[in-house]
């Protein structure tokens, strides 16, 4: 979707631009945005993309992610609180690419199955799947943008015992609603957002207890008494899990939150993007291009704190490469300098220094095109506030609200403590203090 506003936004500014076909294996856009009640295997036999669940509400302010062409206010006419949950962020980002007018861009339903590149003629062969029709085809392109996102095949490790555990074990992918754990005695495997996000929705929604079990480190937050952090699962007999430091607890279900792979089974191996999750990925110049073959762009790769509009910046950033405003240098040199972030990405400590470094990245991206700037070091005090207020009340930080870097406009408060929120719809989520009340 930023890809296609990229263009559109050139087009707008009266610059020739290159016919755009995006190709959307579901019947919608919005990628993970656009929920499904699916798990498993869709309506075509095709692994089901989504991995959002019902109830989630943004896990970072909406003033981080925030377009700098289309601000929250312009969407909704007036400011709403900082932490919409997924069908107000879905209604957001549809918003612009619906009044940029590029949906007949879209194929929808249509998945891409092959991607080659022809040396002689230098472009890429593009073979799809209209799976409405059972047909497929194949068609060139001078460019390819993989914008297929990196949070879909889960990564499942096997512990001891799961075969004849006596309950669900799910991944977070397959994970959509919490009540089915209302009751339960939850054990979670992870400590990053899946963990700490789904746990706590399975405790807002009334499970009985969370056990959460790291490999690395605690997540340190000050959790409600019933939720206990524990080290890593070593394996479970019957409904008992054992841990690494010899205590035992009994469990209903096990939802496995221990992340995605990069997954592109449509590019041959040349063009292969192959990285664990990580804020640096190799052979991508200034993370968009791909250094062996220019022709050939990723945006979204990154491990993410910057979202929606980082996204921007790497979509004027590849619009501009394919539209020779942007020159590139010798391959040596992309790599070279892939190499020297890569070296500092490596030498970051903490997440202030992790969300500086994606925010330098992000600002030499929007520099060097018409991107409209905007304040990334406010974003990164933003990033930092919101890591304190976590911190300090890991299930009350999203009733807090932060100023937009776009428009200075502070948000207002949600009507409703998020923790007593159970209705997730837009409807309820945008009505104000008195109607709630009333
Ligand atoms: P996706 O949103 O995954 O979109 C990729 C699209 O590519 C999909 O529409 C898919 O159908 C399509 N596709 C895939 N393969 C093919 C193919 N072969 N052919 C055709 N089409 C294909 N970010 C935030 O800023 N705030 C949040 O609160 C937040 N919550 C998240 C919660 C969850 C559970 C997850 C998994 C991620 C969350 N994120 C959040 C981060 C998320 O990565 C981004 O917000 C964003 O959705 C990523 O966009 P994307 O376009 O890169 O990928
Ligand atoms: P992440 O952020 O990639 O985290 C993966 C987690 O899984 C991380 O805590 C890992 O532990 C843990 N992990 C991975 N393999 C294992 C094994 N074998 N055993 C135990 N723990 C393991 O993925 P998330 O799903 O949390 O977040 C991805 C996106 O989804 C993000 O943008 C969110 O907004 C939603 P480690 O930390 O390395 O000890």
């Amino acid at each position: 979707m930023a890809q296609m506003r990229a263009f559109q936004s050139a087009r707008e500014k009266g610059a020739e631009i290159p016919e755009v076909v995006c190709f959307e294996k579901q019947s919608d856009w919005g990628g993970l945005w656009n929920y499904s009640w699916r798990t498993g295997l869709d309506e075509y036999g095709d692994p089901v993309h989504g991995s959002m669940y019902r109830y989630l509400w943004s896990n970072g302010p909406k003033e981080c992610l925030e377009f700098a062409d289309y601000t929250f206010e312009q969407h909704f006419g007036r400011p709403i609180a900082s932490y919409p949950p997924r069908a107000v962020l879905f209604d957001y980002i549809k918003g612009r690419v619906e009044k940029a007018g590029v949906k007949d861009w879209v194929r929808f339903g249509t998945a891409v199955r092959m991607v080659r590149y022809q040396k002689d003629r230098k472009m890429f062969e593009v073979t799809v799947h209209d799976r409405p029709n059972d047909r497929m085809y194949t068609e060139e392109f001078d460019h390819v943008v993989v914008a297929t996102g990196h949070f879909s095949t889960p990564n499942v490790p096997e512990f001891k015992g799961f075969a004849t555990f006596n309950g669900r074990i799910l991944h977070a992918h397959d994970f959509r609603d919490a009540r089915e754990f209302t009751n339960k005695d939850v054990l979670i495997i992870g400590r990053s957002y899946s963990a700490e996000d789904i746990g706590s929705q399975c405790w807002k929604y009334g499970a009985k207890s969370i056990t959460s079990s790291y490999r690395s480190k605690p997540m340190g937050f000050h959790f409600p008494d019933n939720w206990e952090e524990k080290p890593l699962l070593t394996e479970v007999d019957g409904n008992t899990a054992k841990f690494k430091d010899g205590t035992t607890k009994h469990i209903d279900a096990i939802i496995l939150c221990t992340g995605y792979l990069h997954h592109y089974p449509f590019l041959e191996d040349d063009l292969r993007l192959r990285s664990e999750n990580r804020l640096w990925p190799l052979n991508l110049w200034k993370g968009v291009v791909w250094e062996t073959n220019p022709q050939l762009f990723y945006i979204g790769a990154q491990d993410q704190f910057y979202t929606f509009n980082m996204f921007d910046a790497q979509a004027w950033f590849a619009r501009d490469v394919m539209m020779g405003r942007v020159s590139l240098p010798s391959a040596d040199a992309m790599r070279e300098d892939s190499l020297s972030w890569r070296k500092r990405e490596e030498s970051l400590e903490t997440d202030e220094d992790m969300i500086v470094f994606q925010g330098e990245n992000v600002k030499e991206l929007i520099n060097t095109t018409d991107y409209p700037p905007f304040d990334v070091d406010g974003v990164n005090r933003t990033f930092l506030e919101w890591e304190h207020h976590k911190h300090e009340n890991i299930m009350g930080y999203r009733n807090l609200g932060f100023k937009s870097l776009m428009t200075g406009t502070l948000a207002p408060a949600h009507h409703t403590p998020w923790a007593e929120a159970l209705d997730d719809s837009l409807e309820s989520y945008l009505q104000t203090v008195r109607e709630a009340a009333e």
